[in-house]
């Protein structure tokens, strides 16, 4: 998989060298390559943003840097993904992780201020697949760290990225629970037990202990997972 991140603040990827995807881009499995947007500007000053049209606070970014960053990345042979990040986006789901993670090609575009020119998305979005995305209900001052965690998050999912396969079925979000709570040695810590039925060997009881947790987890710390 090729992933592409267009920033002013390319070095927020840096990260991405290090663990389980360093190693997967030292092997090839993923392509990543992080741009910074004032490449594509003509100015002495590199200037990416403006202020906005109809009045209001702050600033929002040029369209034409933008245009120019997209004609050089886009290659319409790979069937691009472009995400455009944003608290006002979609929501950020382990299905759309899944979805994603079987792209030949995602390039993330990282808004600061008050967002993008909205013709940039129109107009991509007749170049290529376009989602406008949000990690969550808060916001953060620019998309680098919400393209981060979705680029954790797909990488992970692609085949040979992460090495124990059943981590990754057991895990939580798959199956609509949070996951169980996990023990290891050893068997008392500070006067605090481990849950005998973990120590029993018996595998029909833990697994039933273990669903009896997410549910009971998953009714306190996120009920809205249980309405349907
Ligand atoms: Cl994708 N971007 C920004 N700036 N804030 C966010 C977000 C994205 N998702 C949640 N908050």
């Amino acid at each position: 998989m090729k992933i592409d991140a267009v920033s002013i603040f390319p070095d927020y990827f840096k990260v991405l060298e290090l663990s389980l995807l360093g190693k997967a881009q030292e092997s090839g499995l993923i392509t990543f390559t992080a741009h910074d947007l004032r490449n594509w500007t003509h100015d002495r000053h590199k200037t990416v943003d403006d202020s906005p049209y109809g009045g209001g606070a702050g600033m929002v970014m040029k369209p034409e840097p933008w245009g120019e960053a997209f004609d050089d990345l886009l290659e319409i042979e790979t069937s691009p993904v472009v995400i455009f990040t944003t608290p006002a986006g979609i929501p950020f789901t382990q299905a759309l992780a899944q979805e994603l993670s079987e792209s030949e090609h995602i390039v993330f575009a990282c808004g600061r201020y008050e967002g993008i020119d909205q013709r940039v998305v129109d107009h991509v979005g007749t170049m290529a697949r376009v989602l406008e995305v949000s990690i969550g209900d808060y916001v953060l001052n620019g998309g680098e760290v919400a393209a981060l965690a979705m680029i954790e998050a797909i990488a992970r999912l692609i085949p040979g990225v992460i090495g124990n396969k059943e981590s990754l079925a057991e895990e939580s979000h798959n199956d609509g629970l949070l996951e169980y709570p996990s023990f290891t040695k050893p068997k008392v810590w500070r006067e605090l037990e481990v849950p005998e039925v973990l120590l029993s060997g018996h595998h029909a009881e833990i697994e039933k202990w273990r669903k009896q947790q997410q549910l009971d987890r998953t009714k306190t710390n996120r009920p809205d997972l249980l309405e349907l």
